[in-house]
């Protein structure tokens, strides 16, 4: 008899994956939410509106349109572009814009990490909340320029179409005129050269480099200029930590996007596997990223493609200084098991990525320490 006959197993699926190792391999989350329910957790984000890239857009430098994360309260309002206006008040000279004045501005083109502020944080564990366009349109200077410049205004409101349930009014986000100056603030008309798609804001939505997405309103229908800050509910409230100053517990509102990086895919290669990830924010420029393939008791130099490299040809630097760097890993030495795994940025005035999370600092947004991941390597 045939040692097929004799034992009917050996040909089992199982058997077949084993002879022939995946193209991929699965990076899980070793805490949080996407811990505990796995492919579940997907569904469970949807529920509040949450959806995370898909893995095969998680590297390279641009997340295309489709399967870009989404983050908002439910509603994506239609709007009708020959009817849209842009209402600027609180200015020297308040104002309206139709579609086509906003397109008659020059415009700027800016490739920038957009990230949630919760995105990675202890309770998901996962890592999604995030991608990386080119936007264009004009910039905010621009458009305050065609009101006569922000007058009395020191800080800014942005007021979204989409109704907020329960609530009725559009969601809105404040910042003050000097954040927005650092970050040279645009109002985008297009992504990736597409005009904006309907779940990204279309006709027009803000995009702040370098701060977190909860300030990039989509749906834009209202620029408020303040001569104070702006404290709706999501200022106030929503994305909001406690920080230990002094002694005492005090809110601080999420604001720069800090100094991360993320192994987002182990994929097989000749000669063993390759690690992927991206590194950005701290607003600094980035030194190295190092991996560690043994729970951190040995840690070795990924290879860093800055996004000069990509984009360098066609913007100018200032561009795209709020992009994200793309790193790779051969990972040669890969011995069958199960493995933790993670990346960690470094900037070049020696500022680190954190190991642990902050004790001084409670709650979900700007978590930047170190995201581990655990692979089983088929043997
Ligand atoms: N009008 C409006 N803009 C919004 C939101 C929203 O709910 N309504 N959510 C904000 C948050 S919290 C994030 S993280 C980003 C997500 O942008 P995206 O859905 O295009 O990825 O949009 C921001 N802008
Ligand atoms: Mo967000």
């Amino acid at each position: 008899m045939s040692e097929t006959a004799s034992n009917p197993t050996a040909l089992a699926p199982r058997s077949v994956a084993l002879a022939q190792p995946p193209k991929e391999l699965t990076l899980r989350p070793v805490e949080g939410m996407a811990k505990w329910l796995g492919p579940f957790a997907r569904f469970a984000m949807r529920l509040v509106s949450m959806v995370e890239q898909p893995l095969e857009n998680m590297s390279g430098p641009l997340s295309p349109v489709k399967g870009y994360f989404r983050r908002d309260r439910h509603r994506h309002p239609r709007v009708d572009p020959e009817t849209y206006a842009l209402r600027v008040t609180g200015v020297a000279r308040p104002r309206s814009f139709t579609l086509a004045e906003l397109r008659e501005l020059p415009w700027e083109e800016r490739v920038l990490v957009m990230e949630c502020a919760g995105n990675g944080n202890h309770v998901m564990g996962s890592a999604g909340l995030v991608g990386q366009a080119r936007w264009s349109g004009p910039s905010l200077a621009t458009v305050l320029e065609a009101c006569g410049g922000p007058g009395e205004a020191t800080h800014f409101a942005f007021r979204g179409l989409d109704p907020v349930p329960l609530v009725r009014r559009g969601y809105h986000y404040g910042l003050s005129m000097q954040e927005l100056d650092q970050a040279r603030a645009l109002l985008a008309l297009e992504m990736n050269g597409e005009p904006l798609p309907r779940p990204r804001g279309f006709p027009v939505r803000m995009v702040v480099p370098g701060i977190y997405s909860m300030s990039h309103v989509k749906w834009l229908g209202h620029i408020e200029g303040k001569t104070a800050p702006h404290m709706g509910i999501h200022n106030r409230w929503v994305f909001t930590n406690k920080e230990r100053r002094d002694g005492k517990w005090v809110r601080v509102q999420a604001r720069w996007i800090g100094l991360k990086s993320m192994i987002t895919r182990c994929q097989r290669i000749d000669g063993g596997w390759r690690l992927t990830g991206w590194a950005w924010g701290g607003g600094k420029e980035l030194d190295r990223v190092e991996i560690t393939t043994d729970g951190g008791q040995s840690w070795r130099t990924a290879t860093l493609h800055p996004p000069g490299e990509y984009f360098g040809g066609e913007l100018p630097p200032e561009s795209f200084e709020h992009a994200w760097s793309v790193f790779d890993f051969h990972w040669r030495d890969a011995e069958a098991g199960s493995h933790l795994l993670a990346s960690r940025a470094f900037a070049t005035d020696g500022t680190a990525q954190l190991m642990d999370e902050d004790p001084e600092v409670k709650g979900h947004f700007n978590q930047t320490r170190v995201k581990w991941r655990e692979v089983d390597v088929p043997g």
